[in-house]
């Protein structure tokens, strides 16, 4: 066989090789095996030198053709597999978008909470605006301005937790309302605010009672307010928590910060007043305290009684909730089961 021969046999085997390559690895191999320094084309041209003068350039001709063909065919098929190869990965990561997705289990919103947010939509349509407390007080705040000075003897009633004798954890959302009405600028209308959060006593753990809690202040502050627009806002309140045949009774009652003071009941939504476990057989069930803002209590943040009239309002958001969902015990709310927390997943 001539040198010629051989080269053409070269290609030929060569290129059937490379067809039939499947990875760059072994395309390289024999990239490297035909055409590298030991490869045969390289032999072949190293060995020029011998052949005589007039065959040296048609060999070297040939043997360069042949190189340039192979390896033109080597980069085209480089081309391909790498195409292939980027298509494979694209095919791996393809979503197939009708299988089943995977669940993401979503959380549910406290009922708790949902139940504030309710409230609070309620009197933000009335115009009202929602002001945030502190959790920890000053004795202060807590007590004295709201007309429970140290000796005085409700204070019994709402022992707490203290953080040092001046400060303390408070007992009630009450706090909140002498912060708001020192700060209102008066000359710029009445005030209309509602305040939720928690609060704290040493009360002993029980079915209706914890000692910490959610209650919600309200307060309206302005000229010419009377009991009637108390009693008509509780109502209109009352009756979009618990439904518009629900009515409302007030009775009379003491806390030191209001004047008159008064304890709302609500008609009991189980017997509709004939009597029941639920109300005691009363036919009414207390949701919250009330009262006209007392003087003293307004003159302490500065706003002239005879002037200015208010009322206030607290209510326990548990107590709500319990009566509204027939919750037997308040304690449900805090020991995070979620067999009682996912029952209101789709309030
Ligand atoms: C007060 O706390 C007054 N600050 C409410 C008020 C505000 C009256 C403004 C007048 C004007 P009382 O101690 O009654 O009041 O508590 C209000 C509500 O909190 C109760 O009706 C009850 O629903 C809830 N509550 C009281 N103690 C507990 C407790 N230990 N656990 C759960 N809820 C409680």
């Amino acid at each position: 066989m001539n040198l010629k021969e051989e080269l053409q046999n070269l290609r030929l085997r060569v290129s059937q090789q490379i067809k039939q390559v499947k990875t760059l690895k072994e395309l390289d191999d024999i990239r490297v095996e035909a055409l590298g320094k030991k490869g045969p084309i390289t032999q072949v041209l190293r060995g020029m030198k011998d052949l005589s003068a007039t065959k040296r350039p048609v060999v070297g001709a040939f043997a360069n053709e042949i190189r340039d063909i192979l390896a033109m065919q080597i980069e085209e098929k480089k081309q391909t597999l790498e195409r292939q190869a980027l298509n494979d990965a694209l095919a791996q990561e393809t979503l197939d978008v009708t299988l089943p997705g995977k669940k993401v289990k979503r959380g549910i919103r406290h009922i708790l909470s949902q139940i504030q947010e309710e409230i609070e939509d309620i009197f933000l349509s009335m115009g009202y605006k929602i002001v945030e407390g502190y959790e920890v007080e000053s004795d202060h705040y807590n007590f004295e301005r709201m007309n429970l000075p140290k000796s005085h003897p409700a204070r019994d009633m709402q022992d707490t937790f203290y953080i040092s004798e001046e400060i303390l954890l408070r007992t009630h959302t009450s706090p909140v309302q002498a912060r708001v009405m020192e700060k209102h600028d008066f000359t710029k209308g009445g005030l209309r605010m509602i305040s939720p959060g928690r609060v704290f006593r040493r009360d002993t753990d029980d079915a209706t009672h914890s000692h910490q809690f959610h209650q919600i202040e309200g307060l309206v502050i302005d000229k010419g307010i009377t009991m009637g627009d108390l009693k008509g806002t509780l109502e209109f309140v009352i009756k979009k928590i618990f439904g518009e045949k629900r009515q409302i009774r007030l009775r009379p009652s003491f806390f030191p910060f209001t004047e008159p003071s008064v304890e709302v009941d609500v008609s009991c939504f189980k017997c509709e007043g004939k009597g029941c476990n639920i109300c005691k057989y009363t036919g009414w069930i207390e949701i919250l305290g009330a009262g006209m803002v007392h003087p003293k209590v307004l003159k302490m943040s500065g706003i002239d009684p005879k002037v200015y009239a208010g009322f206030a309002f607290g209510l326990g958001q548990e107590r709500i909730a319990m009566l509204r969902f027939s919750i037997n015990d308040i304690r449900y709310f805090y020991t995070n089961d979620m067999r009682f927390l996912r029952q209101f997943a789709r309030l």
